[in-house]
């Protein structure tokens, strides 16, 4: 596959609405086209729900678009293979976007954006076309340390995070929560996710708005009591982020923080 492709399909991904997207692989036997999705509304901490849960579940959505780059692809090379990446197991999508130049890494151990921050989703169309890599940034992020120092858990450390720590995986565990992890919950102040080491980032300070409308649609800055059957809870949020993990853990989550009302890390309840 020649270079000049890249032209062309870069031109295909911003046509779609698409603002970053790059170019990563070994340059031998496979190629990652890595997009980032900027999801920024201008809303922060409106409620109980951390931001990349405001709107529908951004899996669909960026699936939706990579499908369309996809069949792009095929339009250049009708042979060509393809495997759409949106946050599953089986790739690191930080590290893809990274090796694509697309941003630098923060202490908090997200892929930070020169415009919009590290408010972005990350996706990659996997090709057996072959197409040049792009070149990774050699910068860093500031290294202030406000994350570190903001974290409710003291989850990040050298640039890593102590999973177990996080309140944000925390507010995806199943069943009866330690007291430790109770209390990080209760500070972070959110019933799905955490948004804290973003939100005191200084790179996310002028992060740029989300081009794509379809981040604007629909948002849904707190859950209320779910006293609902499960079926209705399907109906009301199966399209959401948080709704795999089912509504007793988000009920317990919800429990959690209504015995605690002050304000947290500038988050008011
Ligand atoms: C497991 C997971 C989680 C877990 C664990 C996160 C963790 N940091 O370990 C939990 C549930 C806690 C979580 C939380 C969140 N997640 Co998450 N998560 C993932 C998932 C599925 C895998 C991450 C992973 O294990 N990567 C591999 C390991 C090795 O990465 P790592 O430990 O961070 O190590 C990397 C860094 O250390 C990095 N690095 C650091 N410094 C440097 C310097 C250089 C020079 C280099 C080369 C590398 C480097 O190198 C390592 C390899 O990439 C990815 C999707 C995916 N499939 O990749 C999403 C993903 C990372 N999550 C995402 C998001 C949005 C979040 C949350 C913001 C959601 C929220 N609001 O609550 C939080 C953020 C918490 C945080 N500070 O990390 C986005 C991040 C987008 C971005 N801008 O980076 C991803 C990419 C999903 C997506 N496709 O958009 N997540
Ligand atoms: S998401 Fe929240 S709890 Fe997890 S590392 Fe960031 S600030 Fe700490
Ligand atoms: S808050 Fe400071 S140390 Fe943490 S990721 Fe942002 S710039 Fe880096």
């Amino acid at each position: 596959m020649k270079n000049n492709f890249k032209k062309e399909i870069l031109s295909f991904i911003r046509s779609i609405g698409i603002p970053v997207a790059g170019f990563s692989g070994d340059g031998a036997t496979y190629t990652n086209i890595v997009c980032l999705f900027p999801y920024y509304t201008g809303r922060k901490n409106k409620g109980t729900l951390s931001m990349y849960a405001y709107g529908k579940d951004y899996h669909v959505i960026c699936e939706k678009y990579l499908i369309k780059i996809s069949d792009f692809l095929r339009t250049l090379s009708p042979e060509a293979k393809t495997k759409i990446h949106v946050d599953k197991g089986d790739g690191d999508d930080k590290l893809s976007a990274y090796n694509a130049g697309l941003g630098f890494f923060g202490q908090n151990s997200l892929l930070i954006n020169e415009t919009y921050g590290s408010f972005v989703f990350i996706g990659y169309v996997e090709t057996d076309l072959i197409l040049p890599p792009d070149t990774p940034l050699t910068r860093t992020c500031t290294g202030c340390g406000r994350c570190a120092a903001a974290c409710p858990g003291g989850a990040i450390e050298n640039g890593k995070i102590h999973i177990e720590k996080c309140a944000s995986a925390i507010s995806q565990k199943r069943g009866i929560l330690s007291a430790e992890e109770t209390d990080i919950l209760k500070k972070s102040g959110f019933v799905w996710g955490c948004d804290i080491c973003q939100t005191v980032c200084p790179h996310n300070e002028k992060a740029a708005l989300s081009p794509l409308s379809v981040f604007y649609e629909e948002l849904l800055f707190s859950l209320p009591q779910l006293t609902m059957s499960n079926k209705t809870f399907s109906s009301s949020f199966g399209d959401r982020a948080f709704s795999w993990r089912g509504k007793a853990v988000l009920q317990r989550n919800l429990e959690i923080l209504s015995s605690h009302d002050t304000e947290i890390n500038g988050h008011t309840m």
